[in-house]
């Protein structure tokens, strides 16, 4: 692993190396340079990230490192920290090094034409992974990779309402949210919203950003116990958030998944564990696991093949039963 500027990592140098190696000076004059992989050589492909916010991002991460690894694609990494700014220049970076493909996922929804648009005048295919953009002009971008947060949101409410089918009073609901902006947290308010619209005793009492972090959901869920006279159930959009608050839960002398519900989304492993011991009480799954699909998507749209303009991850729900029985499996 070699760090070069502006945080930007390179994996598969050697590969690269080795392939330069065997195929000599043709292969740089042939083709107008190293980064142009268009006579045989290694794939290079630039991936901005969105940070390390979250279990799932580690993931995320580690699926895209291995699998770029294993297919032989030579990767460039940038973690952006959570900040537009830092993926509009990494974009940038990775045009004017001439990468073959450019992936990334995009930290929020809106705001990206027109580095997308430079992109495509610098006849760069870009695909995105995890998240999506909000731009009317579908042609900036190849493909879209990832789950439907709509549904995974709605799976919640669904949960909710049918865990709450026999309550007789109000069930008060406190939600935290994913990053602002981010179609995650757009999407996973939406669908449970929509979810829980025709049951009136379900009511959403305060709903704040814990920004996808353990310690900001934590701060959050702290502060909705001192603001909140009951809160019968916390929805969170991610595991990590739901972690951190169920420090503050107990902190307040409450039992989590007894005194206060919780539902929350991702499915990684010390969430799922929170789950089989208990402390939450149904989650959502969101797989991370996106680097092979997406290095298959590489080498497709690398070669000029058409690729589908959507493509959706599978995945489940899990109850305390169901988590207790994957947990020796799972592996993030
Ligand atoms: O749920 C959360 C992460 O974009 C699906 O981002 C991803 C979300 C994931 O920080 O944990």
């Amino acid at each position: 692993m070699i760090n070069v500027d502006r945080g930007v990592t390179v994996f598969g140098k050697k590969w690269a190396a080795l392939a330069v190696g065997v195929l000599g000076v043709t292969l740089l004059t042939g083709c107008g340079g190293a980064a142009d992989s268009g006579g045989g050589g290694a794939i290079t492909l630039g991936f901005s990230q969105v940070g390390a916010e979250s279990g799932w991002r580690t993931a995320n991460t580690k699926s895209i490192q291995e699998s770029a690894k294993s297919a032989g694609i030579e990767l460039k990494f940038s973690d952006a920290q959570q900040k537009q700014e830092n993926q509009i220049t990494a974009i940038r970076s990775f045009i004017q090094q001439k990468v073959k493909v450019i992936a990334f996922s995009p930290v929020v929804q809106s705001g990206w034409d027109t580095v997308l648009k430079e992109a495509k005048a610098a006849n760069i295919p870009v695909i995105l992974t995890d998240r999506s953009v909000d731009s009317a002009d579908k042609t900036l971008y190849k493909t879209f990779l990832g789950s439907d947060f709509v549904v995974e949101g709605k799976k919640a409410g669904e949960w909710l309402v049918k865990e709450s089918a026999s309550a007789t009073g109000d069930v008060n609901v406190v939600e935290l949210q994913g990053s602002t902006g981010s179609a995650p947290a757009n999407d996973r308010k939406k669908g449970f919203a929509d979810a829980i619209a025709g049951t009136a005793k379900i009511k959403v009492v305060a709903s704040q950003t814990g920004e996808f972090t353990r310690a900001k959901g934590k701060e959050v869920m702290e502060a909705f116990l001192k603001s909140q006279g009951k809160i019968d159930v916390l929805y969170a959009h991610n595991d990590d958030m739901a972690l951190g608050a169920i420090e503050a839960i107990e902190a307040a002398g409450k039992k989590p998944g007894t005194d206060i519900k919780i539902v929350s989304v991702d499915a990684v492993r010390d969430g799922m564990q929170a789950l089989a011991d208990g402390k939450i009480n149904y989650i959502v799954e969101c797989n991370p696991l996106l680097g092979p699909q997406l290095m298959d998507l590489v080498k497709k749209v690398a070669a000029g093949e058409e690729v589908p303009a959507r493509i959706e991850t599978q995945e489940t729900e899990f109850d305390q039963a169901k988590a207790k029985e994957a947990l020796p499996q799972r592996q993030y």
